[in-house]
């Protein structure tokens, strides 16, 4: 029998990612995005047989009738504000969407009784939930959230988990760490680099304006991380897993990886606000510091150690940092695409 998925947030990276795997093994899949007076489908354009329907993390009523009226199988919440940054500036929002649309979801899971027991329900939970604590993070390392992002997010964490205790629902979370992507949101710090790189190279830009070079990312591929979701909601028996790459790499390192792309190798001077890299041939400033891009609160360190997920989903993922690296390059050149010689 077909298998029926409903994904909220399926205009995302994930659920765009997410939506294709699932099609792809023959599961009729269901999205949820939010009504947006711009068009936001760019991601899912390729996705033919997907169904769409006007879904709100903030409407309870909407989502007890969607669920109701698809019955899903499986159920993966991808919707969030997933911004870390901006979260400061729209912390009851962030939680609005990302902390109570989850109880929402859970909650009509519910009420349905018997027949919300039959229904999966997968919840992206987020390394951002670690916070403070120091790496290697897995499934038994303390939360520490230092944004109001991550508190959103941990209370939806600990809402699964007790959903799942409670009420015998089918809850897990995967506490998923940056997974980045060409199609990945152009304000994230990975494709803010490999677009922007790009454009210099094509002529169209001098230089990218970053915040804090130190902060350290284990960053993996959003296709392998969303093998790694369906596979969490195929365990006979519902759990919490940490999915990342068990490597950890600098803003900085992204950076220097990312240029030598376009063959250019980076000097860097000065110090903290003042630094600057250049192209360590022709001494060209190509990256600046902007006190702007900085947070309030900054996660330093994330490392996540995926054993679990290893071990007992058999899920590891294919993509090294290098391969993520010239993946997200390779979709964003514009020179190699228009086949035009470099840019001087
Ligand atoms: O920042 C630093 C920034 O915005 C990564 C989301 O998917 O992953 C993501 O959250 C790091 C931070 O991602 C800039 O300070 C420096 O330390 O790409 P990001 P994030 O905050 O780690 C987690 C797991 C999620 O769940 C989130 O939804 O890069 N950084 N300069 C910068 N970051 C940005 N955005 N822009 C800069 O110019």
């Amino acid at each position: 029998m077909t298998k029926r998925a409903l994904i909220t947030g399926v205009t995302g990276q994930d659920g765009a990612y997410l939506a294709e795997n699932l099609l792809e093994k023959g599961y009729e899949v269901h999205g949820l995005r939010p009504y947006s007076a711009v068009p936001d489908e760019g991601r899912i354009e390729k996705l033919e047989e997907l169904k769409l329907h006007y879904g709100d993390m903030i409407d309870g009523g909407n989502i007890l009738r969607l669920i109701d009226a698809i019955q899903p199988d499986e159920i993966y919440n991808m919707a969030a504000m997933s911004h870390v940054h901006v979260s400061f500036d729209v912390p009851e929002a962030t939680a609005n969407i990302n902390a109570l649309g989850v109880l929402r979801v859970l909650e009509a899971l519910r009420m349905m009784g018997s027949k919300g027991k039959d229904i999966k329900f997968y919840q992206a939970s987020s390394s951002e939930m670690y916070g403070r604590s120091p790496a290697p993070q897995n499934e038994k390392t303390k939360f520490e959230p230092c944004s109001p992002y991550g508190t959103a997010k941990l209370f939806a964490y600990w809402t699964t988990r007790n959903y799942r205790e409670a009420y015998g629902l089918y809850a897990a979370n995967g506490i998923l760490f940056n997974h980045e992507s060409p199609l990945r949101g152009e304000e994230f710090v990975t494709r803010k680099i490999t677009k922007a790189i790009c454009e210099i190279e094509a002529g169209l830009k001098q230089k990218i304006s970053l915040g804090n070079l130190d902060s350290k990312r284990d960053w993996g591929h959003a296709s392998d991380y969303m093998e790694g979701v369906w596979q969490i909601l195929q365990a006979p028996e519902a759990d919490d897993y940490v999915l990342a790459t068990g490597e950890a790499h600098s803003v900085r390192e992204f950076v220097e990886v990312a240029f030598s792309h376009i063959g250019i190798n980076l000097a860097w001077e000065g110090e903290n606000i003042n630094e600057v890299g250049r192209n360590k041939i022709t001494g060209e400033t190509l990256v600046e510091i902007d006190q702007a891009f900085f947070r309030p609160n900054e996660v330093h360190h994330l490392l996540g150690d995926a054993s679990k997920a290893h071990n007992k989903l058999g899920w590891k993922p294919k993509y090294s940092f290098e391969g993520l690296v010239e993946d997200m390059m390779r979709a964003d050149r514009i020179i190699d695409k228009q086949s035009k010689p470099r840019a001087a």
